[in-house]
C-alpha cells in the first residue's frame, strides 16, 4: 500500500471516530487501535471468567435455596459475559486459544479485584454490591465505545450486572439489619472490599499509560479518576442507608465540588496485586489452567462432532 493510500484510510478512520460512526470488524483500522482493543477486551473477558471463581466458591454454602439459585445464575451470567467478550475479541483476528494462552502464561491481565479471598457469606453481598456496582459504572460508558462488537456486547452485560448489583446490595441490607453478628460480618466485608473496589478503576489519570490514546479513539469514554469518583459518590449514600460505615477516615462531602473527598489509595498494594503478588493470584491461575486442561475432552468431542457434521454436509 502506498503512503498516499494509507493516509486516505487513516483520514477516513479518524473521520468515523469523530462522527461517532462505529468501527466494524471488516473496516480498516490502525494496527495500534486493533492491538489496544485486543488488550482491553481480552482483559475484560478474562476478568469475567476469573471473576466466577471467588463467588463459585460459595455456591455450595449459600445460606438458603433462594440465595443458592440467585448466586448460581449470577456466576453463569459471568461465564456468558466472558463468552461474548471472547467472541468480540476474536473479530479482531486473534483466536480463543491464543487469548487463553496469554491468560495462563500471565502475559494478559485480569482485574486485580479477583485476587482477594471470599472469607464469609457477606463477601458475596459485598462483591455484588461493590464489584458489580463498579463494573456497571465502568461499563455503561462502554456501550458507546467506538468498536461495534464491544459496544453491543456491553448492552446485555450491563443489564445483567444491574441485577447482580441489586442482589448483592440486598444481601448486605439483610445482614446489616440482622443480628449484631450479621451486621458485624457485613461491616467486615465492606472494610475488606472497599479499597480493592476503588482500585478496580485503575491507576490515577496522571499515572495511566493508555487513557489519553483510548479517550481519543473513544475506546474509553471516561477516565479512571472520573469513574472512580462517580462510584464513590454513588456508593457512600448506599452504605449510609443500610447503616454501614465506609472504612475511610478522610471521606468527607465537599460542598463546593458536590462530591466526596476521599483518603489516599494504597497504590503499592494495587501494583503488587497486578504484578501477581496478591493473596490469591497463584490459586486463581492454577484453577483456570486446571479447568482448561480438564475440559480438553469436551473441546475435542465438540470438534469431532462438528467435523462429522461437515463431512455429512459435503456428501
Ligand atoms: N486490574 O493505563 P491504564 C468484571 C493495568 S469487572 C489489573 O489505566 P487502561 C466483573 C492495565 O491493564 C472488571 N490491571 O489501562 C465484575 C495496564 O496494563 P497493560 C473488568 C489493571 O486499559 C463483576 C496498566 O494497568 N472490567 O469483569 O486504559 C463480576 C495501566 O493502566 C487494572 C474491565 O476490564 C486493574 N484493576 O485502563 C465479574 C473493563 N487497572 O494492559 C466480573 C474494561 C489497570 O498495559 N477495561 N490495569 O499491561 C477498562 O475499562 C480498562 O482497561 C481499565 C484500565 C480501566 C481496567
Amino acid at each position: 500500500m502506498s503512503e498516499a493510500e494509507l493516509k486516505t484510510l487513516e483520514t477516513a478512520f479518524e473521520q468515523k471516530i469523530q462522527d461517532d460512526v462505529r468501527i466494524e470488524p471488516k473496516d480498516w483500522m490502525p494496527e495500534k487501535y486493533r492491538k489496544t482493543h485486543i488488550r482491553q477486551i481480552s482483559q475484560h473477558a478474562h476478568s469475567e471468567i476469573v471473576g466466577m471463581l471467588p463467588e463459585g466458591n460459595w455456591i455450595t454454602r449459600a445460606p438458603s435455596l433462594r440465595r443458592k439459585v440467585a448466586l448460581l445464575a449470577k456466576v453463569q451470567d459471568e461465564a456468558g459475559h466472558g463468552l461474548y467478550l471472547y467472541s468480540a475479541c476474536e473479530t479482531l483476528g486473534i483466536s480463543r486459544d491464543e487469548l487463553l494462552e496469554q491468560l495462563h502464561k500471565g502475559t494478559a491481565k485480569y482485574s486485580s479485584i479477583f485476587n482477594y479471598p471470599t472469607l464469609t457469606w457477606a463477601d458475596i453481598g459485598a462483591i455484588g454490591w461493590l464489584v458489580d456496582g463498579a463494573a456497571i459504572i465502568n461499563q455503561v460508558p462502554l456501550m458507546n465505545t467506538s468498536y461495534g462488537p464491544y459496544a453491543r456486547a456491553m448492552v446485555r452485560v450491563c443489564k445483567e450486572e444491574s441485577f447482580h448489583q441489586r442482589q448483592g446490595f440486598e444481601i448486605m441490607m439483610k445482614l446489616a439489619k440482622g443480628t449484631s453478628e450479621q451486621k458485624e460480618m457485613a461491616q467486615d466485608a465492606l472494610n475488606r472490599w472497599w479499597w480493592p473496589s476503588i482500585m478496580m478503576f485503575g491507576p490515577t489519570d496522571a499515572e495511566s499509560i493508555h487513557t489519553a490514546q483510548s479517550m481519543k479513539w473513544k475506546l474509553k469514554r471516561k477516565t479512571n479518576d472520573e469513574l472512580r469518583q462517580q462510584f464513590i459518590d454513588q456508593t457512600v449514600p448506599q452504605a449510609d442507608l443500610i447503616g454501614l460505615s465506609v472504612p475511610d477516615a478522610d471521606l468527607k462531602w465537599n460542598e463546593e465540588r458536590q462530591s466526596y473527598d476521599f483518603g489516599p489509595i494504597d497504590w503499592d498494594e494495587f501494583w503488587q496485586v497486578v504484578k501477581g503478588h496478591g493473596p490469591c493470584n497463584k490459586q486463581r491461575i492454577n484453577t483456570r489452567v486446571a479447568a482448561y486442561e480438564n475440559g480438553k475432552w469436551v473441546r475435542d468431542g465438540a470438534m469431532a462432532h462438528a467435523a462429522k457434521k461437515e463431512v455429512r454436509k459435503a456428501v
